[in-house]
C-alpha cells in the first residue's frame, strides 16, 4: 500500500460498525420529514428512476407503432369511420411522443444525476455531515414532487401534444388547459433545480474537508459544480419563457402569436438560451460520474485533472453561447447562423479534452473490466458517437438538410441517453455497494451491459441512418423504404428494454440477497469509500483531513502489463 489520502480510513480509530443511515430511524415520516442528504438522494432516485421507467414504457408503444409505414396499433379497430380513427391514432402518437420527451427531461434526466446522486455523495466526497442547508434540500425535492404531480394532471387531462419543447406558435393555439398545466409543471421543477444548485454551491465552497483545496475535490464535484451554476443562472430564463406561453395563452397578450404582431422565433430564442445550457446539466454530472469510475477500476492517476475540471467550467460558460443552433433554419440572419455554428464548434475542444484525458487515464492502467468500467467504457463509445454527429448538426450546410430528421433524434439519444444514461448506470453500479451496503451480482451486471450496449445502438444507429437518408421526426407514418430502419430500431428498442428491466431486477434483488461488503470494496481513495457502506447518519466519525488529490492509488505493478514504464 502506498501513499492513503484518508486517515481514519479502513484501520479506523477503533469504532465498532454502527447503525447506518437506514437504521437511524424508523417510519414513514422519518423519510417524509429527513434532513439527512442520503435519504433525500435515495427519495429522489426513486421517483427518478419511476419516471424513466414509465417514459421508455411509453417509448417502446410507439416504436412498436413505428414496425410498419401505416398507422394501426394506435388505430382504435372497433371504430368505422377510418379516417377518423387514423386521425385520433395520430393524435395520440403526438401526445405519446410529447410525454415521453416531457417526462424524461424535466422529471428524469434534468434532476436524476445532481439531485439524487449529488445528494447522496456532494456531501461524503466533501467530507461533510450534510449539505449546507438541509431544510433547504428537503424543501427542493418537494418542489420536484409538486411540479412533477401537476405535470402528472397535465398528462392525464390529455391533449399536450406539442412536443416537450412546447414550440410556438402551436403551443399559442392551445387556451387554458394542459399546455399551460404543464409549463407551470416545468416552471415548478425549475425552481426544485435552482434551489439544489444554490445548496451544492454554498457546500461546496463552505463545506469541504480540512484540507481539500479546490485542486483536491473529486472531479464528480467539480462537475457538480459547474452544473450548479448553470442551474443557477440559466434555469430563470427557462422560468421567465415558460411564464410568458403562460401568460399568452391565458390573455392573448400577443408575444409569441404573430397573428397578434408577436413572434415566434423569440419564442425559441428564450427556450433555447435556457435549454442548450440544460443539455450540459445533463451531460456535465455525467463527465464528473466518468472521472471517477474509470480512474477507480483502472487504479490509475486520473489525467489531466486539471484540464477535465477546468474543462467543465469552460464548457458552463460557452454553453451560454450556442443556442442559436437550434434556428439555423428559423429565418435568423446567415451572420447569426454562422457566429453560432462556429461558438457550436467550440465547445468540442473542451469536450474532446475529457475525452482525451479519460482514454490516456486508461492507458497503463490495471483495467478491471467490471460492470461500472464496462459502462465506462460504453459511455466512452456511446457518447463519442453522440459528440461528433453532433458536429454534422452544428455546421450550417448540412444541418439544413439534417433538421428535423431523425438524425437528430438519434444524435440527442447518443449523447442524452448514451452519454447521461450509460454513465448513470455506471454509477449506480460504482456506488451501489456504497449506497447499500451489498454487491450486485457481477454476472448479471455484465449481462443487462451486454443487453444495453446491443439494444441502444441499434435503437439508434438505425436512426442516424433513416435521418440521413431523409425519415422526417415526429411522424406515425412513413415512406415504405424506412421500414428496416424503423424495425431494426424498434427490435433495438425492446432488447435495451429487456437489458434495463433486467437491470432493475438485479439491483433490487442486490439489496436483499448481496453479499455484504465493507467500507471500500474497490479499493477506492475518495472520502465517500472512507467511511462505512452504508454510511452512517452524519457520514463520517471524525472529519477527514485531506492531504493529496483523491486519485492517488497506490503504484502499478507494470512487471505484468505492457505499456507501462518504471
Ligand atoms: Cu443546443
Amino acid at each position: 500500500m502506498a501513499t492513503t489520502t484518508v486517515e481514519g480510513v479502513e484501520h479506523g480509530h477503533g469504532h465498532a460498525h454502527e447503525v447506518d443511515f437506514y437504521k437511524e430511524s424508523h417510519g414513514l415520516k422519518s423519510w417524509l420529514f429527513t434532513l439527512d442528504h442520503k435519504r433525500i438522494g435515495i427519495m429522489y432516485l426513486v421517483g427518478t428512476l419511476t419516471a424513466f421507467m414509465i417514459a421508455g414504457i411509453l417509448a417502446l408503444i410507439f416504436r412498436a407503432e413505428l414496425l410498419t409505414p401505416q398507422i394501426d396499433l394506435l388505430v382504435n379497430a372497433a371504430n368505422p369511420n377510418f379516417q377518423e380513427a387514423a386521425s385520433l391514432g395520430r393524435d395520440l402518437y403526438n401526445k405519446l411522443f410529447t410525454l415521453h420527451g416531457a417526462l424524461m427531461v424535466f422529471v428524469f434526466i434534468i434532476p436524476v444525476v445532481p439531485a439524487a446522486l449529488g445528494n447522496f455523495f456532494l456531501p461524503l466526497m466533501l467530507g461533510a455531515k450534510d449539505v449546507a442547508f438541509p431544510r433547504l434540500n428537503l424543501l427542493s425535492f418537494y418542489i420536484w414532487v409538486l411540479g412533477t404531480a401537476i405535470l402528472a394532471v397535465a398528462v392525464l387531462a390529455g391533449q399536450l401534444d406539442t412536443g416537450w419543447t412546447f414550440y410556438t406558435p402551436y403551443s399559442t393555439t392551445k387556451g387554458v388547459g394542459p399546455v399551460v398545466l404543464a409549463n407551470l409543471g416545468a416552471f415548478v421543477l425549475g425552481f426544485s433545480s435552482i434551489l439544489t444548485g444554490v445548496n451544492f454551491i454554498v457546500t461546496v465552497h463552505k463545506m469541504r474537508a480540512p484540507g481539500m483545496t479546490w485542486n483536491r475535490m473529486p472531479l464528480f464535484i467539480w462537475a457538480l459544480y459547474a452544473t450548479a451554476v448553470i442551474q443557477v443562472l440559466a434555469t430563470p430564463v427557462l422560468a421567465i419563457t415558460l411564464l410568458l406561453l403562460v401568460a399568452e395563452n391565458v390573455f392573448n397578450i400577443g408575444i409569441f402569436n404573430p397573428a397578434m404582431g408577436g413572434d415566434p422565433v423569440l419564442f425559441q430564442h428564450f427556450f433555447w438560451f435556457y435549454s442548450h445550457p440544460a443539455v450540459y446539466i445533463m451531460i456535465l454530472p455525467a463527465f464528473g460520474i466518468i472521472s471517477e469510475v474509470i480512474s477507480v477500476h483502472a487504479k490509475k492517476h486520473i489525467f489531466g485533472y486539471k484540464a477535465i475540471a477546468l474543462s467543465s467550467v469552460a464548457i458552463a460558460i460557452i454553453s451560454f453561447l450556442v443556442w442559436g443552433h437550434h434556428m439555423f433554419v428559423s429565418g435568423q440572419s446567415e451572420f447569426a447562423g454562422a457566429l453560432f455554428s462556429f461558438l457550436t464548434f467550440a465547445v468540442a475542444v473542451p469536450t474532446a479534452i475529457k475525452v482525451f484525458s479519460w482514454i490516456a487515464t486508461l492507458y497503463g492502467g490495471s483495467i478491471t473490466l467490471n460492470t461500472p468500467m464496462l459502462y465506462g467504457l460504453m459511455f466512452l463509445f456511446t457518447f463519442t458517437i453522440g459528440g461528433l454527429t453532433g458536429l454534422f448538426l452544428g455546421a450550417l450546410s448540412t444541418d439544413v438538410q439534417l433538421h428535423d430528421s431523425y438524425f437528430v433524434v438519434a444524435h440527442f439519444h447518443y449523447v442524452m441517453m448514451g452519454g447521461n444514461v450509460i454513465a448513470l448506470l455506471a454509477a449506480l453500479h460504482h456506488w451501489y455497494p456504497k449506497m447499500f451496503g451489498r454487491m450486485y451480482n457481477e454476472t448479471h451486471g455484465k449481462i443487462g451491459a451486454a443487453l444495453v450496449m446491443i439494444g441502444f445502438n441499434l435503437t439508434f444507429f438505425s436512426q442516424f441512418m433513416m435521418g440521413s437518408r431523409g425519415m422526417a421526426r415526429r411522424y406515425a407514418e412513413y415512406q415504405p423504404e424506412f421500414q428496416p430502419y424503423h424495425i431494426a430500431s424498434t427490435i433495438g428498442a425492446f432488447i435495451l428494454g429487456l437489458g434495463l428491466f433486467f437491470t432493475l431486477f438485479y439491483l433490487v434483488r442486490g439489496l436483499f440477497k448481496g453479499k455484504k461488503v465493507g467500507a471500500n470494496p474497490w479499493g477506492a481513495v475518495s472520502l465517500e469509500w472512507a467511511t462505512q457502506s452504508p454510511p452512517i447518519m452524519h457520514n463520517f466519525h471524525d472529519t477527514p483531513h485531506v492531504d493529496s488529490d483523491p486519485y492517488n492509488f497506490p503504484e502499478i505493478d507494470h512487471s505484468r502489463a505492457t505499456g507501462g514504464h518504471h
